[in-house]
């Protein structure tokens, strides 16, 4: 039963709520073999409570061959060992819900992994069998089936097909894979698949999880026929010569997200689905619709660049679009799957936020990259709306932007034949005390992927009760944003600021970001004001190059 069906009063917890994402293979290593685990991840929670977090957000950590970080998953209902176990998996939910901390997981319904039952039983069975009507097999085109059944890419380069042999040795059908040949797509107008999962959702529910992650959820039903699409398009998806790519976003998608509401809805507390899906907030805004998903990630705002105007636009089409269906827009800065805002912002040039940076690559400013990351990070916490944080961002912690290329292991690498290094950069574990093995991670010299060595100075024994630190300013930005209510409050612009400088009001603050490389004056308008936080040294009356400021206003 959900609160109101039960009487209790729905809090609404999501509609404001801090966010913090965990990636678990890198957040703490309680068993000493240099990758992170549940155990870790749970003696590591009261960082998260003393952030002033209402939730964290669990990457996968199921049983999984680790081919593309988990996403690959071979059981959705179990912990892969080198994880934990199940009971580690209620221990974590129990000792975060202690803290009052909610807990949501990853929820993969786009693909598995090759190594799933369901796709091994398949395999087996050959072609016109029940079992690969569970996924998505076709016939090869050209005179001997050789050619894939149709044109699409990968999101990690070549084609999205892979072609089997069949149990009796010959070359057979092909299969569809939007990621990695690893991760086959499940065939979502196949009832049993949709059977399944609802059974997927109800075993975390059962174990007391507060929500779902749910990811790359808008490709969960292609276009019928699978008509041609030969491009590739990364980030936020937008038509291509007025065409809507045929993966993407179809109509289909809706009822299943109702149908999952529904199943969220029948147990007690608030559970939330939130979606993942790159699209442009008027697409949004469709997901989020009454009865379907509480909240989407807001990727055309981590995909805005760091000035007013373009800020200001997004800022503006976000809260329209969510507002007009009743839903909360969220705001985000950085993930698991792009490079770190600490040091997107240390570069003036256009990035591609997925590809990664190579030791031989241009690198970032870093001490530009965190003023404005910084900065970044006060604009968007003072915003209304839910916020969603990277684990490390409280750090102002930056992209390992020369990482040996031996380590890597997203497949975009191998896929794109050794020309785009990926999104390992932005998963190096986490460092949490300066002069501990592996920076406090875990009891190991050897870390999955290697800690460059001045992560121990973002370390956050280094930065913890320090004034001025980065960690610092986050634990007093939550602090403030739920004193003064600016998740659940409305923007209001102010007119007449100067060129490339952002400010509104929010309740009885003034938030001002100062976009460009110079200082600014604000003359008086501000004099009565004071200041309740900045990320820099600001002043009612001057805001200095790339920093917000939060002035909190007279009467
Ligand atoms: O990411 C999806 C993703 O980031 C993009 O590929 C997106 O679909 C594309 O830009 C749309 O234009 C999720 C996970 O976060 C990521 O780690 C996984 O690798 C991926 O899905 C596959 O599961």
């Amino acid at each position: 039963m959900n609160a109101a069906a039960t009487g209790a009063t729905p809090t609404e917890w999501w509609r404001d709520a801090v966010i913090y994402q965990v990636y678990p293979r890198s957040f703490a290593d309680a068993n000493g073999d240099g990758e992170g685990d549940l155990p870790g991840i749970t003696s590591r929670l009261e960082h998260l409570a003393s952030l002033g977090v209402d939730a964290l957000w669990l990457s996968p950590f199921y049983p999984s061959p680790q081919k593309d970080g988990g996403y690959d998953v071979a059981d959705y209902r179990d912990v892969d060992p080198r994880f934990g176990t199940l009971a580690d998996a209620e221990a974590l939910v129990a000792r975060a819900h202690e803290l009052n901390l909610r807990v949501i997981v990853d929820l993969v319904p786009n693909h598995c992994s090759w190594d799933h039952a369901d796709f091994k039983a398949a395999l087996a069975a050959g072609p016109g069998s029940p079992e690969r009507e569970k996924f998505i097999f076709r016939d090869g085109t050209g005179a001997d089936g050789s050619l894939p059944p149709n044109d699409w890419q990968s999101m990690f380069h070549g084609p999205a097909w892979t072609r089997v042999t069949e149990p009796d040795g010959t070359q057979g059908q092909w299969y569809l894979h939007l990621f990695d040949p690893s991760q086959p797509d499940w065939n979502w107008d196949n009832p049993a698949v949709r059977d399944d999962f609802d059974a997927t959702l109800r075993f975390w529910l059962d174990r007391g999880v507060d929500g779902f992650r749910v990811d790359v959820c808008d490709a969960l039903v292609k276009a019928p026929g699978l008509p041609s699409w030969p491009h590739l398009n990364l980030g936020v998806v937008r038509p291509i010569d007025g065409k809507f790519p045929p993966m993407w976003d179809q109509e289909g998608i809706h009822e299943i997200f109702r149908r999952w509401r529904g199943v969220l809805d029948s147990y007690e507390g608030e559970r939330i689905l939130c979606a993942e899906a790159w699209l442009m907030p008027d697409r949004i805004a469709r997901i989020t619709r009454p009865g379907e998903m509480h909240q989407a990630f807001n990727f055309a705002y981590l995909e805005t660049k760091w000035r007013a105007e373009d800020l200001r636009a997004t800022i503006d089409t976000s809260l329209a679009a969510n507002g007009a269906v009743g839903a909360p827009t969220t705001w985000v800065l950085s993930n698991h799957d792009v490079i770190r805002h600490a040091s997107r912002f240390g570069f003036d040039a256009d990035l591609e936020l997925q590809d990664g940076i190579g030791a031989d690559d241009p690198q970032p400013d870093r001490e530009l990259g965190l003023r404005r990351a910084r900065a970044a990070t006060l604009l968007m916490l003072g915003l209304p709306g839910a916020a969603y944080l990277y684990q490390g961002e409280e750090l102002g912690l930056p992209e390992h932007t020369e990482l040996p290329d031996e380590f890597r292991e997203d497949p975009t690498w191998e896929r794109s034949g050794h020309t785009v290094r990926g999104r390992d950069g932005c998963r190096i574990p986490m460092p949490w005390e300066k002069d501990a093995r592996a920076f406090g991670f875990g009891d190991t010299d050897t870390t999955w992927l290697p800690q460059p060595d001045y992560y121990g100075d973002y370390a956050v024994d280094q930065q913890s009760g320090r004034d001025g630190s980065t960690l610092e300013l986050y634990r007093a930005a939550l602090v403030q944003r739920r004193e003064l209510g600016l998740g659940g409050g409305e923007l209001e612009w102010l007119p007449d600021l100067p060129e490339g400088v952002l400010g509104f009001r929010n309740g009885s603050v003034a938030v001002v970001a100062n976009t460009t490389r110079e200082d600014v004056e604000l003359g008086d308008r501000f004099a009565d004001a004071t200041v309740a936080l900045a990320s820099g040294v600001g002043s009612p009356r001057l805001v200095p190059a790339d920093t917000t400021v939060w002035l909190r206003l007279a009467g």
